[in-house]
């Protein structure tokens, strides 16, 4: 098999750069180790940037996020019992968007189905080959055969645990990591939201978030340790959590029922450089991690895909590769913001197993700052609703 752009992996990036290459005539494949079911299964993400929804615009899959997606205007933030809320309007004039990342994926895979763009499902042992040529192919197993697919440019959007990143030879590879103490336990839950903005929680018993889906659909997770698996927290312990760690009047109107889901995510910052080798681009997870406290994952996700997708059609329209020679340094250059900020977010607003009594006076200034300093809060506010690409 030919095709001018190989993706590996068939998460939100993946998917996205496919739509956006093909609707400017590019072909490409993905290649995707799961079924599409097992990747809708996945709970992630909620809170989508601007740059993400004009993106999804751009290739042609809005249409329902435009209907059934919520503006978000600001966020509150709870010190103990007291909170206040960042006015991204007011602020920045942007506001962010509610809507899950299952439904982004499904409409992604909706639309790639209806334009025929080709996806292959349980591939096994995907090998990247020749990426510092000119002429890279991937081979793969489905089913235990071997097939070929020659190609001009692989997309590496196969998430932290993929094979590309590891395809760049360690000698080039320099990787930044930090792993966090602690994890986050996430549930869902078909019950209202307990308020129309997210709240993130600082509370002596650690953090907690109270997100959603929609008017009947609520996500929630609170700072939890590593230790921990879901079948230690019941329902009725995790209910009984959050509402210690919210101020009371907002744990007052909290309204709790069944999970319908119930998982723990480890919180690591992870960035490995460069996000190019030859003719292989790592885009997304595969290429850096944030912990999900600022909600940028998928947002920075989004912002490799913008600068790949730049790149590729300057490239294809009038061989200009300028666009794919600078992509690491431009895509770095806004992750790396990104990681800070979520970095931030997560040091104000989690109880560190080793944190002094000096520790908790610097969160809590830092925090009191934020509530009465809007400048600081304008900050906060840019880096909430996304940099500019
Ligand atoms: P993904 O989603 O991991 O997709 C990679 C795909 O590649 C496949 N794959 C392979 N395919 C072929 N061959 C191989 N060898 C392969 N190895 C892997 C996998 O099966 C998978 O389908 O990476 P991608 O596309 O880069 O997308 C990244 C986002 O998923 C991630 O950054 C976000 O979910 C992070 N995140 C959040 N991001 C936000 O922007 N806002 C949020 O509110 C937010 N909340 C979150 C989050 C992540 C969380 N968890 C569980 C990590 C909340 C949580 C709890
Ligand atoms: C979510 O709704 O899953 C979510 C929202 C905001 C975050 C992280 C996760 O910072």
């Amino acid at each position: 098999m030919r095709t001018q752009v190989a993706i590996i992996g068939g998460g939100p990036s993946g998917l996205l750069l496919g739509q956006l290459l093909h609707r400017q005539g590019i072909d490409n494949i993905v290649l995707e180790r799961k079924t599409r079911d097992y990747v809708l299964g996945r709970i992630r993400a909620g809170i989508l940037e601007t740059g993400l929804v004009d993106l999804m615009r751009k290739a042609g899959v809005s249409e329902r996020m435009d209907r059934e997606s919520f503006v978000h205007d600001g966020t509150v933030i709870t010190d103990g019992n007291t909170h206040f809320e960042i006015n991204f309007k007011e602020l920045t004039g942007d506001h962010v968007i509610v809507y899950g990342q299952t439904e982004l994926t499904r409409d992604l895979y909706d639309a790639r189905e209806e334009c025929g763009a080709q996806t292959v499902f349980n591939t096994e042992n995907v090998q990247i080959h020749d990426a510092d040529s000119d002429a890279p192919y991937v081979t793969y197993e489905v089913d235990g055969e071997q097939h070929r697919i020659d190609c001009d440019y692989v997309a590496g959007c196969d998430g932290f645990h993929g094979v590309s990143r590891k395809t760049i030879p360690e000698d080039v590879r320099n990787e930044y990591e930090k792993v966090y103490p602690f994890g986050w336990l996430g549930i869902l839950s078909e019950t209202p939201p307990v308020h129309d903005e997210l709240i993130y929680a600082n509370s002596e018993r650690g953090f907690a978030l109270c997100s959603m889906r929609n008017e009947n659909l609520s996500r929630y997770y609170i700072q939890c340790s590593l230790t921990d698996s879901p079948e230690d927290w019941s329902d009725d312990a995790f209910w009984e959590e959050l509402k210690r760690r919210i101020p009371a009047e907002m744990a007052d109107k909290l309204v709790t029922g069944p999970t319908i889901e119930k998982s723990i995510a480890p919180l690591r910052s992870f960035v490995t450089e460069p996000m190019r080798w030859g003719r292989l681009f790592l885009c997304g997870d595969a290429a850096h991690i944030v912990p999900p406290t600022g909600a940028k994952g998928l947002n920075t996700a989004a912002s490799d895909i913008h600068y790949l997708f730049e790149g590729l059609s300057a490239f294809y329209a009038n061989g200009d590769a300028s666009g794919l020679d600078t992509y690491s340094e431009k895509a770095l250059s806004r992750i790396w913001k990104a990681e800070r900020f979520s970095w931030w977010m997560t040091n104000i607003l989690h109880r560190f197993p080793d944190q002094t009594d000096f520790d908790i006076k610097m969160q809590r200034a830092d925090l009191d700052f934020l509530r009465s300093n809007r400048d600081a809060q304008k900050v906060m506010a840019q880096n909430y609703i996304g940099l500019p690409y």
